[in-house]
């Protein structure tokens, strides 16, 4: 079956930095009819050569401007990108970059109020003028302290300075925007999963959320 003549049922990866994105969506890699939007960040390391992301957390107040606008692209070619099968799946969203990381920059000063203000104008535009699909929420809720040592674990190179702290602040930052409901939007049902356990226990969790996704896809 595919998606070309109607809009594929569209589901968002959400969670904190370390959650297990990647891994939630390798593991639909086996199903058929399911397309798969990874890893956005292997751009944010390369754009014409250079690493923004590591630019980014060497000198946030010089570079989070730059790259937030570069996510927001990124982000917004993922959301527009045409899918020949009946179900989409996509790492994080427009949304989470708005609600979690630019809330999170502008709350700690790091991106100047007027930065702040572009960005938002930019999302506000965006949301309003461009379609964006969203029929589900995948949400990877972990524990701060857990998911920190995993990226101390996994060593990529930019993030071996993130504090707990940062964590922490992106870890309330989801709460409130998919579970409070007090901060922005949000654009579809959320289905939590406990992201929490090791990688021998997490597929079990995993096929959780299978009826809900691979029904769309058959
Ligand atoms: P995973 O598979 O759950 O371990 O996911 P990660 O940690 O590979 O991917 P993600 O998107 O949570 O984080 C990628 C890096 O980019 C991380 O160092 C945080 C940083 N970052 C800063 N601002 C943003 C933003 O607006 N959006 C996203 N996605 N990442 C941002």
């Amino acid at each position: 079956m595919s998606a070309m003549n109607g809009k594929p049922f569209t589901v968002f990866v959400e969670g904190n930095i370390g959650s297990g994105k990647t891994t939630f969506l390798e593991h639909f890699r086996q199903f058929e009819d399911i397309t798969l939007l990874t890893e956005p960040v292997e751009a944010w390391r390369n754009l014409q050569g250079w690493n923004l992301l590591d630019l980014m957390y060497k000198d946030p107040a010089k570079w989070a401007m730059a790259f937030q606008s570069y996510v927001s692209l990124t982000m917004l070619d993922m959301h527009r990108r045409p899918t020949p099968t009946p179900v989409k799946l996509m790492e994080r969203s427009l949304f989470s970059a708005r609600y979690c990381f630019v809330e999170n920059m502008m709350r700690s000063g790091t991106l100047h109020p007027a930065e702040f203000a572009v960005l938002d104008e930019w999302f506000r535009f965006i949301h309003h003028q461009i379609p964006i699909e969203a029929d589900l929420i995948v949400y990877l809720k972990t524990t701060p302290s857990i998911v920190h040592e995993r990226i101390k674990k996994r060593a990529r190179s930019e993030e071996q300075c993130v504090p707990l702290s940062y964590i922490e602040d992106l870890h309330r930052l989801h709460e409130d925007w998919l579970i409070n409901r007090t901060l922005g939007e949000c654009p579809a049902p959320v289905l939590m999963l406990d992201a929490d356990l090791d990688l021998s226990q997490i597929t079990e969790e995993y096929k959780k959320s299978e009826h809900q996704i691979l029904r769309k896809a058959v």
